[in-house]
C-alpha cells in the first residue's frame, strides 16, 4: 500500500483573518428552530434492518460534505469517507467483519462487555452490511506525509473524526436516511479491502439506507435533560 501525500491547507503559513458576521437570528426564530431540531433528532434511531431500496446518492454526498465541515485539531481535517456501493465489495466487508465479530462474541470482548451488549441483542451476524444500499467507511488519518515524504502528526484525531461522524449521522437523519455505526474490532481488514494508504486507520462502518418494512428497534429510553445537564 502506498501513502498519498496529503494536502495541507496553508503549507504552514498563517491564515488570513476575514470578517465573520452572520446575520444574528432573532431569539424567537432560534427558539423555534432549536425546539424543532430537538424533536427531529429525538426521532433518530440506530437501524439494524435495512431495505435494499436505493437512496438518492446526492443526499449521501451532501451529508458527507456536511460532515467534512466539522472542526478539527489544527484544522487538519484528518478524515476520509469511502462510499461503498459495489455489492461485491460490501459482501467482502461483511464476510470479513463477521469473521472478526465471531471471535469477539465468542469471548474476545470479555464477559462484562458481552453482558452490556446482551440487552440490545446484537450478535456477529451483520446483514446490514449487505442489505443497506451503501456503506460509508470512515477513516482517520493519524498523520500526513510532508513534501519530503516525512510523517507529520495530526492532532486530536479521535475527537475530530468523532465530531465529523456525529455531524454525518445528524445530516443523514435530518435528510430522511437511516444509519448505524458499526465498529468491528479489529478493523484492519477495511483498509486492506478498500486499498487505503498506510496513514489511514478505519474508524467506523456506517450502513446507510431506509429501514426495512419490518424493521424493529429496541424500546430504548434516553436519559432526560436533567440527567445529562449540569448547570453551574
Ligand atoms: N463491535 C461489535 C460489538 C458491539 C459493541 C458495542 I459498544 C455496541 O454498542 C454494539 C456492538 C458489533 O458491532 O457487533
Amino acid at each position: 500500500m502506498s501513502t498519498s501525500v496529503q494536502w495541507t491547507p496553508t503549507h504552514g503559513e498563517p491564515y488570513r483573518p476575514v470578517p465573520y458576521r452572520p446575520a444574528r437570528m432573532p431569539a424567537e426564530e432560534s427558539l423555534a428552530r432549536a425546539a424543532e431540531l430537538r424533536e427531529r433528532m429525538a426521532d433518530r434511531r440506530t437501524v439494524r434492518r435495512f431495505s435494499a431500496d436505493p437512496v438518492p446518492e446526492r443526499v449521501v454526498r451532501d451529508a458527507i460534505a456536511c460532515a467534512a465541515t466539522a472542526p478539527s485539531g489544527a484544522h487538519q481535517q484528518p478524515w476520509t469517507f469511502v462510499l461503498v456501493k459495489d455489492p461485491e465489495v460490501r459482501a467482502r466487508i461483511r464476510a470479513a467483519a463477521e469473521e472478526e465479530e465471531r471471535v469477539s462474541y465468542a469471548g474476545r470482548l470479555g464477559e462484562e462487555w458481552l453482558a452490556a451488549l446482551r440487552p440490545l441483542g446484537t450478535d456477529e451476524v451483520k446483514p446490514h452490511l449487505t442489505d443497506a444500499p451503501a456503506l460509508i467507511v470512515v477513516f482517520q488519518q493519524r498523520y500526513w506525509l510532508g513534501p519530503d515524504g516525512e510523517r507529520r502528526k495530526h492532532y486530536y484525531v479521535d475527537e475530530s473524526v468523532g465530531i465529523a461522524v456525529g455531524m454525518l449521522l445528524s445530516a443523514l437523519h435530518l435528510s430522511g436516511l437511516a444509519a448505524l455505526v458499526h465498529t468491528p474490532s479489529p478493523m484492519r481488514f477495511l483498509g486492506e479491502v478498500l486499498g487505503r494508504p498506510v496513514n489511514e486507520k478505519a474508524f467506523a462502518v456506517i450502513p446507510v439506507g431506509y429501514p426495512a418494512d419490518d424493521c424493529q428497534v429496541p424500546d430504548l429510553v434516553r436519559k432526560s435533560l436533567d440527567q445529562v445537564l449540569v448547570e453551574v
